[in-house]
């Protein structure tokens, strides 16, 4: 038997969770986490709302309410949508919790106390009007490297280039809307640069042809650039506080207590629900306390289930803490996801474009298996991969309906018909059965091994195949044709059916829970062990359950609602001009007719500065813009709602057609035209210079 610490992100509280979050780090984790379990492993499987962090306290001042609130109540539904989708944790816990307040600040104080930090005193972006520095998410500005004027002071979502404030061009305070100044401060640093000669380097490189290529491949350009030493503290007013006396005001990096989540959860779950193991206890006498077992025993394999944006955070700086602790495991493996688009789009919150968990559930009730089928089949295990509704549709309709139920309903209506729904005695094995038992043996052997490699999309073919190879069989021999000239032969063929059967109920448990525990209850069998299947299941005269259809047809007028329902927030987004002031062609294949340069030279294009920007109230898509033109302050009225949030915009620095005959819209004169850039998905961006030009300078 071998020990498993299984992690999955500590998703932030401060939204629900959508297809996306599932497909990426919750579905693989929990199907590895199954399987384990299945297989009689000692395995914890530890997730937990993370609520410490700019994104929470963000979201607190949008709602008007406190961040414990934001963190409450999103805790919940996060909680309550993971439940409902059958993901195991052995706990859900939260990093709001005591026990996580203690366990991340102790392992604070040892690194302290072990002299593992530098301390810097060193000048920080702050905002004179609320008074605070402005860590992480509180600033924003263009990304350095590739031109997205909303990119954060930790990270350009864009590009998912990893940043500092410091590095952002035109930064402005996500509170006040204001330029930021400069005030010095003192931080605590975790010395990554040396970390990575003494050992994080050599570490990570023995991990080659071990860890996913996705993974390896950040981790090395991160050491290729060579490792900085990372703060791993703040000045901020919601967190863990630094258990330091000269550190008033200032709270760990929520990414430094975090992953700590993990350690903390662990104990939370034994002091609840203590799992006895007295053997390594013996064995290991140094390990009294049980959590520990999970965490500090060199045998127990730690593995971090996440989505690529945080392969930085689990495989360099976590293990770098782990490491500097002292008497903590490293991750066994890392096995990140990559990023799972919806309908031709990048899943996006701020445009609603999602399919979130609890309004799948209103529109499909128990069909939690249907989807994680689904998600599972599309997984983006080494590269974006992409959900769409007709393909749900598809694959519910050809795979699960077609093959997986039809197989399994039939073989037990059969078996109703024939035998009082009573198990068969089987004849002799033709070579037909000889080859469904081949088919049942490589089936279990393949679905483990692609598991273990974390290939779960394959694993799951495997058993589809199976069930193929089941319904091909009762085609092929056609019971139904041979109950009357046949019987002994009919036995045999039900028989072998029902025991493919019960392979796929277990065989399913971890990619469909509900599906292989109602085909177990058909069957009138106990849950069974990975093990255990081996030669014959089940016995003759066992006494089956009653058939029911294990899935149902999706209808075209569901798929279509949902369809419509996903358009209606794109239409949203572009129904209304996409820019007030001209109505913006969309992306053309080929060029206009050709223009003289005279014509051209009558359009006066400056450069310009938003100073201020708000929404035009009863529309969706309209911003009224206050630019600097270096000639004048003006208005202009802009279609990009759907892309800018007004409140991140401000300093952004812009093109502007300033000749342009004003015109009301909206009963607002909007004088001029920004110039923005179109997309064939009908996606807008500032047309903005690469670098800092004084107000009024030209565009020729
Ligand atoms: N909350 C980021 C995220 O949700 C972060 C993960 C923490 S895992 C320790 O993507
Ligand atoms: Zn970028």
């Amino acid at each position: 038997m071998s020990r498993y610490t299984v992690t999955a992100a500590l998703p932030y509280a401060n939204g629900p969770i959508h297809i996306g979050h599932l497909a990426g780090a919750y579905l693989p984790a929990d199907i590895f986490v199954r399987y384990l379990r299945l297989k009689g492993e000692d395995v914890i499987f530890i997730c937990g709302s993370d609520e410490h962090g700019v994104p929470i306290t963000l979201r607190a001042r949008k709602e008007g309410i406190t961040p414990q609130q934001v963190v409450d109540k999103y805790h919940g539904i996060i909680k309550k949508s993971f439940a409902d989708f059958g993901i195991s944790f052995d706990i859900y816990h939260r990093t709001s919790d005591k026990i996580h307040y203690e366990t991340a600040s102790a392992f604070f104080t040892t690194l302290y106390d072990k002299n593992v930090f530098i301390t810097e005193e060193s000048e920080q972006y702050f905002d004179e009007e609320t008074q605070m520095f402005l860590a992480d998410r509180y600033i924003v500005g263009t990304c350095p490297n590739c031109g997205n004027s909303n990119a954060y002071g930790d990270q350009c979502e864009k590009c998912g280039t990893s940043l500092s404030p410091r590095d952002l061009i035109n930064p402005h305070s996500q509170l006040s809307g204001k330029p930021p100044i400069l005030k010095k401060t003192k931080h605590w640093y975790l010395p990554l640069d040396k970390m990575q000669n003494e050992w994080l380097d050599k570490w990570i490189r023995s991990k080659e042809g071990e860890w996913k290529n996705n993974v390896l491949g950040q981790c090395k350009s991160w050491l290729d650039q060579g490792l900085q030493p990372r703060a791993v503290t703040r000045d901020l007013d919601w967190g863990v506080p630094v258990p330091l006396p000269d550190a008033k005001g200032k709270v760990l990096y929520v990414w430094f207590d975090a992953p700590i989540g993990y350690i903390s959860a662990t104990k939370a779950l034994f002091e609840k629900n203590p799992k006895s193991d007295p053997a390594r206890a013996g064995r290991n006498p140094k390990f009294k306390e049980q959590w520990k077992n999970y965490w500090c025993d060199p045998e127990t394999k730690l593995i971090h289930f996440i989505g690529k944006d945080n392969i930085v955070f689990h495989c360099l700086i976590f293990p770098a803490m782990l490491k500097a602790e002292g008497e903590f495991i490293l991750p066994e493996n890392v096995p990140a996801n990559e990023f799972l688009n919806l309908e031709g789009d990048k899943i996006s919150t701020s445009r609603n474009w999602a399919v979130w968990l609890h309004e799948y559930l209103e529109a499909f009730p128990n069909k939690q298996d249907e989807l994680r089928y689904v998600l599972t089949s599309i997984a983006p295990e080494t590269k974006d991969s992409e959900f769409t509704w007709k393909d749900f549709q598809a694959r519910v309709n050809n795979e699960l309906v077609a093959i997986f139920g039809n197989f399994v309903n039939r073989t037990l209506v059969l078996t109703k018909n024939y035998y009082e729904s009573k198990v068969p005695q089987h004849g002799n094995a033709t070579d037909l059965e000889k080859e469904c038992v081949a088919a049942m043996k490589r089936a279990k052997k393949n679905i483990g091994e692609a598991i273990e490699k974390y290939r779960f999309r394959e694993a799951l073919a495997e058993l589809i195949d199976l069930a193929r190879t089941g319904n091909k069989y009762l085609a092929d021999t056609e019971p139904w044709k041979l109950v009357k000239t046949d019987p002994d032969r009919v036995a045999t063929i039900l028989y072998m059916s029902l025991e493919i059967t019960a392979y796929l109920a277990v065989l399913a448990e971890p990619f469909l829970p509900d599906t292989s525990a109602n085909i177990l209850k058909m069957l009138n069998i106990e849950k069974m062990q990975w093990t255990h299947l081996e030669g014959q299941v089940l016995k003759p005269g066992h006494q089956l359950g009653t058939p029911a259809l294990l899935f149902e047809k999706v209808e075209d007028d569901v798929i279509e609602k949902q369809i419509q329902k996903l358009n209606s927030s794109k239409t949203l987004n572009q129904s209304e001009p996409t820019n007030a002031a001209s109505n913006a062609p969309p992306a053309e294949a080929s060029a206009k007719s050709s223009t003289t340069f005279d014509e051209f030279s009558k359009m006066d294009i400056r450069i310009g500065t938003i100073l201020a920007a708000e929404r035009v109230p009863k529309t969706d898509k309209l911003l009224k813009l206050t630019i600097d033109t270096g000639i004048d302050k003006r208005i202009v009225v802009s279609g990009i709602a759907a892309f800018y949030e007004p409140e991140k915009i401000i300093g952004q620095q812009v093109s502007i057609l300033v000749n342009l005959e004003p015109r009301k819209i909206k009963g607002i004169e909007s004088q001029g035209m920004i110039l923005m850039a179109e997309n064939a998905n009908g996606e807008l961006a500032f047309v903005a210079p690469t670098k800092v030009i004084d107000n009024g300078g030209t565009v020729r």
